[in-house]
């Protein structure tokens, strides 16, 4: 009875962690399957340092084993005394010269990969995007092109894009893991990276640098589309005109409200760049709200009336005033027909 409880119990124990692993893998968030040149240079020294770990590994416990097997306590020897081989120095030079051969394998190819990532000389010739992180949400400038936005960075695909980091608060680390490397974001000094999406798609990003209470939730997306599509969503881009009134009598009630409650101090519509919250020129093209949130009406006056519930600690609650439920969904109403474009994270296949 006891042995078939614990048989069990390593069963139930074995499927619960397969289970919690597997969660693990979202398609477009991981660095296993590398679309993006960032991320091939990674996953190829990730299987380099395995391989020569798992060499040391077998080593050790080869090693391990034969000392174990060999010269244990037998029968009829228990005063035996092994040959002592203290300063040997054939072995000492063998042990000395094998771990340096073997950090040279690992450091080679991820000091070269380290330059070859941070290369910024073709940068002049293409697109660069001035990259602020904030506690606990993304901004994005085209340079030169009169196009903020925020949580969505669309991108062309197959392009070199070159990233000019810097953090308005704190240290955080861009890291979208199917299409780059990480690059940490700090407030000092900027940090350059390019990346390179090799397929179309949607590539989740992550902060990767621990930075408050919501930090798990600074979520964001690259959108990497077609020339065509991106040279279309620039354009979409240009030509809001962030005086422009919503057709929807509700819609336009919640602009007013939106102008009223002190919502403008921090967003903007838009190219023009407020960065103390998310730039909201095309918000109702995102897919997620606040970057974690499915994008729903419901969850949106929830986001207005109490964003405390969905981002702790985030720097919005208790900057403005109350707003009742009902004034929370005209705003939304305004707010999701904010939709430029019809390229967007949807289109371009977002799961
Ligand atoms: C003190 C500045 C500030 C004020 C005032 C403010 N917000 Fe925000 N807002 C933020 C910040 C910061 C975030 C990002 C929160 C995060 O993700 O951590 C945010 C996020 C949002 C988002 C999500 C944006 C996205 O890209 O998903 C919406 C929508 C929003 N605010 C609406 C409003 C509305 C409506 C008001 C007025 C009632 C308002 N905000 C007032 C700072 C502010
Ligand atoms: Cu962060």
């Amino acid at each position: 009875m006891k042995g078939w409880m614990g048989k069990l119990r390593a069963i139930c124990l074995l499927g619960l962690t397969a289970l919690v692993l597997s969660a693990c893998g979202k398609e477009n968030l991981t660095a296993l399957d590398p679309k993006g040149y960032g991320s091939d240079q990674s996953l190829y020294l990730i299987i380099l340092t395995t391989i020569v770990m798992l060499f040391v590994l077998a080593i050790v416990m080869l090693v391990y084993a034969i000392v174990l097997i060999r010269y244990r306590k037998k029968k009829g020897r228990e005063d035996y005394v092994p040959k002592q081989v203290e300063g040997n120095k054939t072995l000492e030079t063998i042990w000395t010269i094998i771990p340096i051969v073997l950090l040279l394998i690992i450091a080679v190819p991820t000091v070269t990969a380290t330059f070859d990532l941070a290369d910024d000389s073709a940068a002049s010739d293409n697109l660069n995007i001035e990259v602020t992180g904030n506690q606990y949400w993304w901004h994005f400038n085209y340079e030169g092109q009169e196009i903020q936005t925020s949580q969505d960075l669309y991108i062309p695909v197959g392009e070199k894009v070159y990233l000019n980091m810097m953090s308005s608060d704190v240290i955080h680390s861009f890291w979208v893991p199917t299409i780059s490397g990480k690059m940490d974001v700090n407030p000092e000094n900027e940090n350059t990276m390019y990346i390179e999406a090799q397929e179309e798609g949607v590539y989740w990003g992550k902060c990767a640098e621990f930075c408050g209470p919501s930090h798990s939730l600074m979520d964001f997306k690259v959108v990497a589309v077609s020339q065509d599509e991106f040279d279309q969503w620039v354009e979409d881009m240009q030509n809001v005109d962030p005086e422009a009134q919503p057709e929807d009598a509700v819609a336009q009630e919640g602009e007013e409200l939106f102008q009223e409650n002190n919502c403008m101090s921090c967003h903007s519509v838009g190219s023009s760049p407020a960065q103390i919250g998310p730039n909201l020129t095309n918000f109702g093209d995102r897919s997620q709200l606040a970057g974690v949130e499915d994008l729903t009406k419901d969850n949106l006056v929830q986001w207005i009336t109490d964003p405390e519930s969905i981002k702790p600690g985030n720097k919005m609650t208790g900057q403005y005033p109350e707003v009742s439920e009902d004034e929370a969904g005209k705003i939304a109403e305004y707010l999701l027909q904010l939709q430029p474009s019809e390229i967007t994270p949807e289109s371009a296949g977002n799961e």
